[in-house]
Formats: C-alpha cells, sequence, structure tokens
C-alpha cells in the first residue's frame, strides 16, 4: 500500500514536470521578433472603379514603439494612409503622415486604412504586393489577399 502511494506521488511529480517542461517549450517556441503584419487584404471593387482600400493588423514585437511613415504599390497610382472619422454624423476621411505603433494597430474598414488611388483589377489577381515604409527601419513588403467586402 505505501509503496503504491509513493508510485502514485512520484507519477504525479513526473506528470508535473512534464506539463510545466511544455508550457515552457510552448511560451518559446515562436518567439516573435521585429514588426509582423497579419491578415492584410485589399477590398475587391467592381470594374472600371479605380479606388480601393487595404486593410492589415501590424504587430510591433521589438519592445519599442515604431513608425510607420508611409506605404506603397507599384500597381496604382497614388497611395496613402488615411483614417475614417465621423465628424457630425459624417464620415470622412483623414490623411495620416505617419502612424505609431506601440504593440499593435489594426488597419480596418471604417477606421485607418490604406487608401488605393488607380489600382486596374480587371487582371484578376488574387493578391497584390504593399511596402510599409518605417522610421529608422528596413521596409517590408507584405501580399495583400484580395477579398470580397462583405466576405
Ligand atoms: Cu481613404
Amino acid at each position: 500500500m505505501e509503496r503504491y502511494f509513493f508510485k502514485k506521488i512520484s507519477l504525479n511529480l513526473l506528470l508535473m514536470t512534464l506539463i510545466s517542461l511544455s508550457l515552457f517549450a510552448c511560451s518559446n517556441e515562436t518567439p516573435k521578433e521585429g514588426v509582423e503584419v497579419t491578415d492584410a487584404w485589399v477590398r475587391k471593387m467592381p470594374p472600371g472603379v479605380p479606388n480601393t482600400a487595404a486593410f492589415m493588423t501590424i504587430k510591433n514585437h521589438t519592445g519599442s514603439p515604431v513608425t510607420l511613415t508611409g506605404v506603397a504599390m507599384d500597381s496604382a497610382g497614388h497611395v496613402m494612409m488615411h483614417e475614417t472619422k465621423v465628424v457630425n454624423d459624417m464620415a470622412k476621411m483623414e490623411h495620416l503622415d505617419k502612424v505609431v505603433i506601440d504593440k499593435e494597430v489594426s488597419f480596418k474598414p471604417g477606421a485607418k486604412h490604406v487608401m488605393i488611388m488607380g489600382l486596374d483589377m480587371s487582371d484578376g489577381a488574387d493578391s497584390y504586393n504593399i511596402t510599409l515604409h518605417f522610421e529608422n527601419k528596413p521596409s517590408l513588403d507584405v501580399s495583400a489577399q484580395v477579398r470580397d467586402a462583405n466576405q
């Protein structure tokens, strides 16, 4: 009986050690570094509509604020950062010179967005490349998937 009890305790200890080891392993499995962009997409527009917008989430893992100073797209005429704001019940788009990313900033419909003017989507491309320019940091190329707005 005593021996069984001891075995049980040591098994529990072993399990606890394994669990804490695996937790430790998990938290260290994918160390995120630098600036990470997720869920980048471009709103699909009907033929003949040259202006659209792109959205994405930018995550800053550097530990200090990162400043986004501009956006560029080879395939479009003009690209800039905008923010939609509601003033007196009217939605207005404001131009943004820069966006400071502390931990995470989301560009999403009705808020900050990448304004794209003069993009010909008639080629039916699945995705477009968008370049993000940062202050004191290398630029980042992002592949934005073409998506229907209501998808
Ligand atoms: Cu806009």
